[in-house]
């Protein structure tokens, strides 16, 4: 089965860099993975993307360097088995709470005796090669999101479930989880300390984190802090400020 890059980037401590990806096209996928972003998140939770989009860019993603990795509309079984046979790589999956949300959605990433998902790699075995079915249970990236104050409340046992390869926080939610406003991770706050304690449980355990970034800059502070994957913001706010900056330079 082809490697999952992210794994050997994790194995060796290097950063990773995640494109977040909100409109629903293909030809901007492609485009993304051509930009050298280590890997891409079709997000079918607030992106405006469906299943049958999400397939077309997914196969795009496949046509560049970038490890296609999606976030789960809910933590349903069946959408992310689903997602698995269309070619993800590794899915992220939000509001995760508790330990036995974790364990029902390693669960639905792992074939048995692992897991619970159901056979029919479709999508995934193209990708993949004919040995997925093999090799897929070690490959596929399980990454519950971490973004309620109960999974603050909850965050050893959510570290200690068998199968989880990383975590990632949704600073915005989890801000208003504990009655700030979305973007105060990056005032001296509730959330700013939430995040500085999740990122020192997961690292005592030794499983990588990452976390959602609204640019690059907040991206490089992460790094330095010692995330492992950052997401660099998402592709529809990106187009909009270079549409804006542009407006602004041509009228300057
Ligand atoms: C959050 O910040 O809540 C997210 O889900 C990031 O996309
Ligand atoms: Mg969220």
């Amino acid at each position: 089965m082809r490697r999952n890059e992210l794994k050997s980037l994790l194995a060796k401590g290097e950063p990773i860099t995640n494109a977040w990806l909100s409109i629903a096209s293909s030809y901007l996928a492609e485009g993304a993975g051509h930009q050298g972003f280590d890997c891409i998140t079709v997000d079918l939770q607030h992106g405006m993307i469906g299943f049958e989009t999400a397939i077309a860019m997914l196969q795009a993603i496949s046509a560049t360097p970038s490890v296609p990795l999606v976030r789960a509309p809910s933590n349903s079984a069946e959408k992310i088995m689903h997602l698995l046979d269309a070619g993800a790589y590794g899915v992220i999956c939000p509001m995760i709470s508790t330990k036995e949300q974790t364990e029902r959605f390693v669960a639905a990433c792992r074939y048995p005796p692992r897991g619970t998902r159901s056979f029919g790699p479709a999508r995934g075995k193209l990708y993949g090669g004919p040995d997925y079915f093999q090799a897929a249970n070690d490959e596929i990236l399980a990454v519950p999101m971490i973004e309620t104050a109960e999974a603050l409340e909850n965050i050893d046992q959510i570290l200690g479930v068998q199968g989880v390869d990383m975590i990632y926080i949704g600073p915005n939610d989890l801000a208003l989880d504990l009655g700030e406003q979305p973007g105060a991770e990056t005032m001296d706050g509730a959330t700013s300390k939430a995040i500085a304690h999740i990122l020192s449980r997961a690292r005592s355990a030794g499983i990588a984190t990452g976390i959602f970034c609204a640019d690059g800059k907040l991206a490089q502070q992460r790094l330095r802090e010692g995330f492992d994957l950052v997401t660099l913001g998402n592709d529809f706010n990106q187009l909009m400020d270079a549409m804006k900056l542009a407006i602004a330079t041509a009228k300057s």
